[in-house]
This record gives structure tokens, C-alpha cells and sequence, in this order.
């Protein structure tokens, strides 16, 4: 039967398509808690005839899914090396009473992995009347033809920090909250996240202070403090640069996404930054989308210029 249905699949789709099983499951009957029991199971299988996007001629995919419209919520699949037609067989779900079934979407966006750059956006399948696939047992497979994706806007993730300063005792109180949604950095399809401040005077890094290190997510939790110290005088003339950066035990540790604080921010940075200022010994917490390092090394001065030092000294001497 198996074998009868692979063929047919395959002759039917000669174009980029995806394959999937869906199956809602239901609480017991009498249960009396509403939640936790009720879950849509989706079983990505496999991909067929995809683009290939890296110069190798084939690509690196992996399917990142949402229940629309919750976009918080995100499941991806391991990454598939050097195939055009891989087989992931990865089971999510997702929590849905069976009444909101109907006002639901998945959204599978498939991409291609790149250690070095943005990931590729190979295409995207949405699919709604979700209820029409819920009765069966989720072993009947459901092809949907890919629909090629365009340029999206590069998703690294969002950080969530507060900032405060103390103006007497010079001290500036980074706290490192937690990060959403960042950008897989290994095969795994995760990353193994940590965050580095780093004190920026005249395009020179002056002082840096990194958070622990969480393996195997792209949403870590850290509830981490790392502090400062900036006299007063000087709190005007220093900026923030925050990256976050994936470990690796082989390798460079690399940079998945940064932001920066300022007075001479762009938008969220600099209201972030004056906020904290305007509201002194008070934590000002914020969430920033990470932008790509390139966008922010500008600020920041890579060679060691034989300039003279910075006037400005923020170095204390029990520090680091
Ligand atoms: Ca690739
Ligand atoms: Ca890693």
C-alpha cells in the first residue's frame, strides 16, 4: 500500500511541494481541566524537488511552522545537509481547543541553512480548513505545492533587557532577560545562545560582559546582570552594544543577531537609552529586534587605531 502511494505522490508532483500528516487530538471525555489536552499534531515528512540555493547545487532545508495567527509560537525541524529532497518525519504540537480550529493556519516557511549569512527563504505553504484533516489518524499524507517565498526580512530574533543607571554610584545595570525566536546556528536546528555587552566610547570597545551560556534553544531564559561602571559625566558619551552570540565547541563562536543603545541610536535604542536616563535607579525593560552585525559595526572601530587613547575613562579598578 505504502509503496503504491509513493508512486503515485511522486508522478503527481514534479514541482516544489511539501508533505505532511495532521491529526487533532482530543481530551478524554469527563476531563475536567480545558487546557493541555486538546493539540493539533502535525508530522512534517518530507520535501520534494526544492531549489537549490547554495553554489554546491543543493541547498541545506528546514521548515520552521506556526499556527497562525500566533506567531510566538514556532516549531522548526532539523536541518537537512546537502539534499534537495529531504526527509524530516518531526512531530509538533500545538495546544487548540477544537472550537478555534477553524479561525487557525499553519505555516510552514521552508529555508535553507547558511552558516554565514541570512538564511534563504525557499517558500512558504499556508493552509487553512484545518478541521477538514482532523477526524482521520494523521497517516494519510497531505501534499501542498510550495509557493515560492521572496525576500523576507532576516529574522534573528527579539531580545528582552532592562537597562538601569545609577547616577551617584556611576553604575550601569544591563539585565539580560530572555531572547525569542533566534536564528539556528547548527545542524541541530538550534542554537547554544549566550549575550555580550560590550561598552562602546568613539568607536572603540571599551569594557565587555558576557551572560551564561544556554545549550540546544533558540529561547533562552537568563535573568543574568551584567554591570557597568560610567561616571555620570560620562554616561553621554558612551554607547551599548549587545550581540547575541551562538557557542561552539569547535570554531568561532559567531554572531546571530545585535542591537545598540544611545544617544545616537536608530529608533528603539535610543528611546530605550532615554528612558533609562530619564528614569534614574529604575529598570527600564525593553524588547528589541536583533539586526545583523554588519549594520552595527559601523559604529565600532575594528582596527586598533594608534589614535590617542579616549579622554573619557570608565575603567574602575575592580573591574574585570
Ligand atoms: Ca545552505
Ligand atoms: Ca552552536
Amino acid at each position: 500500500m505504502t509503496g503504491h502511494f509513493k508512486q503515485h505522490s511522486l508522478s503527481t508532483h514534479n514541482n516544489t511541494a511539501l508533505c505532511y500528516g495532521q491529526n487533532y487530538r482530543r481530551g478524554r471525555r469527563r476531563e475536567t481541566d480545558e487546557d493541555g489536552t486538546e493539540q493539533l499534531v502535525v508530522k512534517i515528512l518530507k520535501a520534494l524537488d526544492l531549489p537549490a540555493k547554495d553554489a554546491n547545487g543543493f541547498s541545506d532545508p528546514y521548515v520552521k511552522i506556526y499556527l497562525l495567527p500566533d506567531r510566538k509560537k514556532k516549531f522548526q525541524t532539523k536541518v537537512h545537509r546537502k539534499t534537495l529532497n529531504p526527509v524530516f518525519n518531526e512531530t509538533f504540537q500545538f495546544g487548540v481547543p477544537l472550537a478555534e480550529l477553524h479561525a487557525r493556519k499553519l505555516h510552514f516557511s521552508v529555508y535553507d541553512f547558511d552558516r554565514f549569512s541570512r538564511h534563504d527563504l525557499i517558500g512558504q505553504v499556508v493552509v487553512d480548513n484545518l478541521l477538514d484533516f482532523s477526524e482521520g489518524t494523521g497517516e494519510k499524507p497531505i501534499w501542498r505545492d510550495i509557493v515560492e517565498g521572496t525576500a523576507e526580512k532576516a529574522d534573528l530574533g527579539e531580545l528582552n533587557f532592562s537597562l538601569c543607571y545609577l547616577p551617584t554610584a556611576g553604575r550601569l545595570t544591563v539585565t539580560i532577560i530572555k531572547a525569542t525566536n533566534l536564528k539556528a546556528m547548527d545542524l541541530t536546528g538550534f542554537s547554544d545562545p549566550y549575550v555580550k555587552a560590550s561598552l562602546v566610547c568613539e568607536g572603540r570597545r571599551l569594557k565587555k560582559r558576557k551572560t551564561s551560556i544556554k545549550k540546544n534553544t533558540l529561547n533562552p531564559t537568563y535573568n543574568e546582570a551584567l554591570v557597568f561602571d560610567i561616571p555620570n559625566e560620562n554616561i553621554e558619551s558612551v554607547s551599548l552594544i549587545i550581540a547575541v552570540m551562538d557557542y561552539d565547541c569547535i570554531g568561532h563562536n559567531e554572531v546571530i543577531g545585535m542591537c545598540r543603545m544611545g544617544s545616537d541610536a536608530d529608533g528603539p535604542g535610543r528611546e530605550h537609552w532615554t528612558a533609562m536616563l530619564a528614569n534614574p535607579r529604575k529598570p527600564i525593560e525593553h524588547w528589541h529586534q536583533l539586526v545583523e552585525e554588519k549594520s552595527i559595526n559601523t559604529y565600532v572601530s575594528k582596527s586598533a587605531a594608534p589614535s590617542p587613547k579616549p579622554n573619557i575613562v570608565v575603567d574602575s579598578p575592580h573591574s574585570e
